[in-house]
């Protein structure tokens, strides 16, 4: 290491050139810098040599994904038929300067300004009629699109959505690719910075430049989650290392409790992804003669073969953590022992994939009878208590929210539909009797500016509401979006029978939500979303069953514009754990809606990312401790997920449309790809039916009768009743 320049923050020094590099082509967005930033832009990049070292064309490298038996075709020889178990200051300023801060860019859903005079020129009044004739044309093709442009989201490299045409000769077209090499960089210098200062570690620390152990020597906590990030990225060096510590420095055999959701959708899920996108995309695998090939899916099926020991609880529900050296399920320590609702019911993307991969059923079997015992507790309206007991498979309290604790179990509904190619119909009826409990208990507006809130009911369904929303509830507009479609996009799905009303309304309260989740980052003093917002509502509340109140078109950013007093923020909540969810949500909704605004919004929030938390010794970007305040304290953070999640949507959202097309993978919860795939192939399928509800909810179980075989009872009993069940099995 250089001792006169450690962070390789000098001219010429990889980080300097990183920074500048990503500096240098942000300029290219800033308006007001125009033309002539762009060329002192390239013009840096060209003097420092660093333009072709530090960019990868992704797309160039991304294969098609038309092609859903590409994979499978791998997976099958891999695993084939064998039936055999497997069981035994400066910097962010620096940026901040070229990012554009001073000169958002135009957006192209702002109309273009015609100029105000009302002296019409004489040619105008002279021939009126053919230039009444022109301007209704122009007129139309402005409001309506442009045939030649398109509008289809789909088509790579178009900006996708409402394109001005005619005025696009006009008005500069922004070039997201570039945007989306920032984005890589970002990506790049988290990474060195990681491999720098903490490599090997589970906790990265930029600001001490420390790294921390979950375990010892690690559960690669950081480097699984972010292997598929840097496949599509196409970071073959950083990958190789990756891969290489995966090789020689891991082991899940450790005398270590760890949770078992997040190590699923963490470890298991970045595992699994990486072995599905190594097999699709180009240059991903180890070399042709290398026996390492199912690395991954090796080191996915030991570890999940160790998590299915919290599946060992009376009712199939898991335990909160498991013993990855003993094999020993452990309630929670908190909460009574019960496990977070969403936890428990979050593992199931994962382990039927795996199942799917090896032909083990013990994986698919034990993760759906998961969903079983949670239904069969008949929540009234699809919404559930966000604690719930492992042992009795029973709820603990009533408290019902779809932020911390209850977020996922909704999303993996109808990410569970989709992943076994819509065999599984039960998954989307679920997904829809949630959606209706959550329209007619959940959304209220806020006041005076009538944001729609997915509030909290912490009481129960018959308690009071309370006007809150942590910012992990932001990845609902995205999946009520992609439940209303199935990841088409509005225009494609509104020519199939099955769309109507239902999927229109679906479509406005995903886009009412996903204002109301940009309010939380428009609001703040850095642009970033605090953990949690509360709200100003209605005395009494004005619920969406009252009526459907629509927010403001557009956030005004004054100090003192009326929408901002609509959102509370209190001082414990201010901080940002650098967390995913609405770019996430940004993501689906620039896919399905083709609308260009959603990635405008996404390339704001990246630049607040960067000015505001990236460290400005270049140690990486850091969880902040205070969004409201400028410069913000850092939390000497950076989240495995600010790499497997945060920094990809941005990537893909400013990506090409035909990469990882959202009706042929599903990303589970922690933006790891897992493939759409066809259960009954492998002889999978639906293992439970729910129990009848009358028209009221109320579980209607059907009378047995009297010829039934003894041992069909025991059967009956034990699927038909989570309380039952303690005793049967
Ligand atoms: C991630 O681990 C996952 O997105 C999870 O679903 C929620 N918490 C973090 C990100 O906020």
């Amino acid at each position: 290491m250089n001792t006169r320049d450690p962070f390789n923050l000098r001219p010429g020094s990889t980080a300097f050139n990183l920074l500048q590099h990503s500096a240098a082509r942000a300029a290219t967005y800033t308006r007001q810098a125009g033309q002539q930033a762009l060329e002192a832009g390239k013009q840096a990049l060209e003097d420092t040599g660093i333009a072709d070292g530090m960019s990868f064309a992704v797309p160039r490298n991304v294969p098609t994904f038309n092609d859903p038996n590409g994979v499978r075709r791998l997976e099958d020889s891999v695993w084939g038929s064998s039936g055999q178990s497997r069981f035994g200051g400066n910097v962010g300023e620096a940026i901040s300067g070229v990012f554009g801060e001073k000169g958002l860019p135009m957006y192209k859903d702002k109309p273009y300004n015609y100029g105000t005079s009302m002296r019409k020129p004489k040619w105008f009044r002279r021939k009126r009629a053919p230039g009444t004739v022109f301007f209704l044309i122009i007129a139309y093709f402005y409001w309506f699109g442009w045939p030649w442009s398109g509008g289809d989201a789909n088509k790579k490299g178009n900006g996708g959505g409402r394109s001005w045409g005619f005025f696009s000769a006009v008005e500069e077209k922004v070039d997201w690719d570039e945007r989306q090499e920032s984005v890589k960089d970002a990506f790049k210098l988290s990474w060195k910075a990681y491999e720098d200062h903490g490599w090997g570690y589970d906790e990265y620390h930029p600001s001490s430049k420390s790294g921390r152990h979950m375990a010892t020597g690690g559960l690669g906590w950081i480097i699984v989650d972010a292997l598929d990030t840097m496949m599509l990225m196409n970071l073959t060096r950083e990958l190789g290392h990756a891969r290489q510590w995966i090789s020689t420095s891991l082991t899940y055999d450790k005398d270590q409790d760890v949770n078992t959701f997040e190590t699923t959708i963490r470890m298991l899920g970045g595992l699994l992804s990486a072995h599905y996108l190594q097999g699709i995309l180009p240059g991903m695998k180890p070399a042709e003669d290398s026996t390492d090939e199912d690395l991954y899916l090796e080191k996915a099926s030991d570890l999940a073969d160790r998590l299915l020991s919290a599946y060992e609880s009376n009712s199939g529900v898991p335990f909160a953590s498991v013993n990855l050296k003993t094999m020993k399920g452990i309630p929670s320590h908190a909460d009574g022992g019960a496990s977070s609702t969403a936890e428990a019911t979050s593992l199931q993307l994962e382990m039927k994939y795996l199942a799917y991969l090896t032909g083990e059923a013990t994986y698919w079997e034990k993760a759906e009878k998961v969903m079983k015992v949670v239904d069969d507790n008949g929540a009234r309206d699809g919404l559930l208590p966000i604690f719930i007991y492992a042992d009795q498979g029973t709820f603990r309290s009533n408290e019902i929210r779809l932020g911390s604790r209850g977020d996922s179990y909704y999303e993996y509904l109808i990410k569970q539909y989709y992943q076994t190619a819509k065999q599984e119909p039960i998954y989307l009826e679920m997904w829809e009797e949630a959606l209706a409990g959550v329209r007619k208990h959940l959304i209220t507006y806020s006041q005076p500016s009538n944001f729609t809130i997915l509030a909290e009911r912490p009481s129960g369904l018959s308690g009071h509401i309370s006007p809150k929303m942590d910012h992990l509830v932001c990845f609902m507009p995205g999946t009520i979006a992609l439940g209303a479609t199935g990841g088409l996009t509005v225009e494609e799905a509104k020519k199939l029978p099955s769309w109507g009303t239902k999927q229109e309304e679906e479509m406005e309260l995903a886009t009412e939500l996903m204002k109301t989740c940009w309010g939380m980052y428009k609001v703040t003093a850095t642009g970033l979303a605090p953990e949690i917002a509360h709200f100003n509502i209605y005395d009494p509340p004005q619920m969406m069953r009252h009526g459907i109140l629509k927010g403001p078109e557009t956030l005004d950013p004054a100090d003192d514009a009326d929408w901002k007093q609509d959102y509370i923020l209190k001082p414990a909540d201010t901080h940002n754990l650098q967390r995913p969810e609405t770019v996430e949500s940004l993501f689906y909704m620039w896919r399905i809606t083709g609308d260009e605004k959603y990635r405008n919004w996404g390339w704001e929030m990246f630049q607040s990312f960067v000015k505001h938390t990236l460290l400005e010794d270049g140690a990486g970007f850091s969880s902040i401790g205070d969004v409201t305040q400028i410069p913000p304290p850092s939390r000497d953070n950076m989240e495995s997920f600010w790499l497997a999640e945060t920094l990809k949507y941005f990537y893909l959202l400013f990506g090409p449309n035909d990469v990882l097309p959202l009706t042929e993978v599903v990303l589970n919860t922690e933006a790891h790809p897992l493939p759409v795939f066809q259960p009954d192939k492998k002889r999978f399928k639906t293992g439970w039916t729910r129990i009848p509800r009358d028209p009221n909810g109320n579980l209607h179980p059907p009378e047995k009768t009297a010829e039934e075989p003894k041992k069909e009872v025991t059967k009956t009993v034990r699927v038909e009743s989570a309380v039952a069940s303690e005793s049967a099995i």
